[in-house]
């Protein structure tokens, strides 16, 4: 590393990033700063020298080349919503559900933890693509940060280096990311996002979602903020393409909240019957899609990420054999159980092994009654290593949007799958969406909760002015935008075990989604829209036990009249900011239910 200012002795022009870089560093006092290029002699640096220190492990060379193993510290092992703040200029601005702070008081918190607190480390500058390089939709960040472990990170994830460079040129504007390991005491810990100065600051955690600044908070929390305002949607959706046997390609984009199936659905292993058929599925993105009008007036998709952060708990050979070739190698596993061979090992991926050293660094045997990787412990892997990445995920112009499916985690009531009836409907039923929570974030495991769009961690912005903003994107896109679902792959029995197989037979699902898009499929009404048929959700060749089929399709009118009174209170909490359309496909749809109910108790 060549010391203090590196780029002062080439040509860096753009004196804005010069500029921030000077005062970050005067601030922190940093010991040095140093300019990622996103080279591989670089990479390698970096990871040999966390070796040395013991904050990574190098894995087995052959059976993971290139890999290493960390854990966190014990605090740190998920996003916390609690402590992350959008100090947009107003309350109103942020909306009821983000934690908020005026950007100057916020400010006089944060501010002073990044004082000094680099003393004795190195800062690294991180230049980054969102995006693929020359597309029109892609932007160009900067993260400032203290941890090479957060180098490393963001090097699989974005597109880092010379390439942001080029894209920022010498007048080029960037998203601005601060971010300090600090001493990783959670009630230091700050997630703040400052829409107007274009800027994150993050303090005291190293986890993902917290730290590696591209991700949420720019590509979604910041980048909604501006496609609001420009017109443009920013989505925490996977997108794949699907080929039919005739060779049509179908793209889809689907929102499920966080540890809800979007990696695993984005690269799909269709059943047997339906690869032999040839069908197939390709992934452009698991996690984030920005959305925009193409010439001819569709909507088109791009992932501006460069690599998976994975839930590593569940990926086996059997649920999600893409994402485990995905992270053979070029890889570093976060939390998850490491074993004496220096191989790794989670729950679910196979036959437990006689021993291991958990994610807290204890011996561990399947005695044990603890789980030995956190059940929110992560792979960081290179996209373009998943062997179904599509040939058009690095396409400039993103690929033309057909359906859009929401998800969620429902024990009861949701079926595996209904079509909204128009694009209004469709937002409002993306706009009720709930969910039960998962370990991605700190708190209330398993608890039920709404999650619009699955964007409550993540939209910028008041979520009234988000549901108002689809309404009017679909005003513009009029025929030509997608097709809006609904999915649920997580119904239970009375038992707890899951009703629906899911994983690759999803597929089945997929297939009528993409029928029902280009107006075919088989369909039955119902009061919350359309239903598959059970033949068209191949439920014949699944052998599901009757009950079992009936209870996937089925709409429970007792049951949906509960739920959506319970939408009416949690809609009218917004208050004048309510988009009328919305409340009104909420009174339409309990019309339907008592209608229907009523002829149920007729009949
Ligand atoms: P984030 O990265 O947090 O945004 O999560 P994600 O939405 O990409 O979720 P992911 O695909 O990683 O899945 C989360 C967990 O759900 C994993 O443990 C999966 O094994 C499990 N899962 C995914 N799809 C299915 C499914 O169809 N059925 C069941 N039962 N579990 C699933
Ligand atoms: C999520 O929680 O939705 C994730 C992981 O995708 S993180 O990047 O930490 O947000
Ligand atoms: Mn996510």
């Amino acid at each position: 590393m060549t010391g203090k200012h590196r780029r002062e002795t080439e040509s860096m022009a753009n004196q804005k990033l010069q500029q921030w870089v000077d005062e970050v560093s005067a601030c922190t006092g940093a010991d040095s700063v140093y300019w990622c290029d996103g080279s591989e002699e670089e990479i390698e640096r970096l990871n040999q020298m966390m070796v040395e220190d013991g904050t990574l492990v190098r894995l087995d060379p052959e059976k993971h080349p290139n890999s290493f193993y960390a854990r966190s510290d014990v605090n740190d092992v998920a996003r916390v919503e609690d402590r992350t703040f959008i100090c947009a200029a107003t309350l109103d601005d942020a909306g009821p559900t983000n934690n908020w702070m005026a950007p100057d008081q916020m400010h006089a918190v944060i501010d002073p933890l990044f004082e000094g607190c680099m003393q004795g480390r190195t800062m690294y500058v991180i230049p980054y693509l969102m995006g693929p390089p020359g597309s029109p939709m892609a932007k160009v960040g900067i993260e400032i940060t203290d941890s090479p472990y957060v180098v490393a990170n963001m090097r699989i994830m974005t597109r880092m280096g010379q390439v942001a460079l080029d894209e920022l040129g010498d007048e080029g504007d960037f998203g601005k990311g601060l971010h300090s390991t600090g001493n990783l005491d959670p009630e230091q810990r700050y997630i703040c996002h400052f829409p107007d100065e274009n800027l994150i600051m993050s303090f005291s955690s190293n986890y993902g979602g917290n730290a590696l600044l591209g991700k949420k908070c720019f590509a979604l929390r910041l980048a909604s903020v501006l496609a609001n305002r420009e017109g443009w949607l920013a989505e925490h959706m996977l997108i794949l393409g699907l080929t039919d046997p005739e060779g049509n390609k179908t793209y889809v984009a689907a929102a499920f909240p966080s540890a809800c199936g979007k990696t695993n659905l984005a690269m799909l292993v269709p059943p047997e019957s339906f690869t032999a058929a040839g069908w197939r599925v390709e992934t452009i993105g698991d996690d984030i899609a920005w959305l925009k009008f193409g010439d001819d007036g569709r909507l088109y998709a791009i992932n501006p990420e460069f690599g998976f952060f994975g839930v590593a708990p569940g990926t086996s050979q059997e649920t999600n054999p893409n994402a485990l070739a995905s992270c053979r190698a070029n890889t570093l596993f976060t939390n998850v159980a490491l074993l004496p061979d220096n191989t790794i090992w989670w729950e679910g991926l196979g036959d437990p092994p006689p021993e291991a050293t958990d994610w807290k660094g204890n011996p561990w045997t399947p005695e044990s009654d603890i789980p030995a990787a956190h059940p929110n412990s992560r792979f960081t892997a290179p996209a373009e290593q998943c062997p179904c990445i599509s040939p058009d995920w690095e396409s400039p112009q993103g690929v033309p949007i057909s359906a859009i499916v929401f998800g969620g985690r429902r024990t009861s009531t949701t079926p595996l799958v209904y079509q909204a009836r128009s694009w209004q409907h469709g937002t409002y039923v993306g706009a009720t969406m709930t969910s039960e929570k998962t370990a991605a974030a700190v708190g209330g495991l398993g608890e039920l909760r709404h999650d619009p769009m699955a964007m409550l961690p993540f939209c910028g912005y008041h979520m009234a002015d988000y549901w108002q903003h689809w309404l009017d994107v679909g005003e513009t896109g009029g025929e030509k935008m997608p097709t809006v679902f609904h999915v649920n792959w997580f119904r239970r029995d009375a038992e707890g075990n899951w009703l629906w197989p899911g994983f690759g037979e999803n597929m089945r699902v997929l297939k009528w989604i993409v029928d029902r898009a280009a107006g075919g499929g088989d369909a039955v009404d119902s009061p919350i829209g359309w239903l598959p048929t059970p033949e068209a959700v191949g439920f014949e060749e699944l052998g599901l036990a009757d009950e079992v089929a009936a209870t996937l399709l089925d709409v429970d009118i007792g049951e949906w009249l509960a739920e959506v009174r319970e939408r009416g209170e949690y809609l009218a909490g917004f208050g004048e900011k309510l988009p009328e359309a919305i409340a009104s496909e909420n009174d339409a749809l309990l019309q339907r239910l008592e209608l229907s109910g009523q002829d149920k108790d007729q009949e």
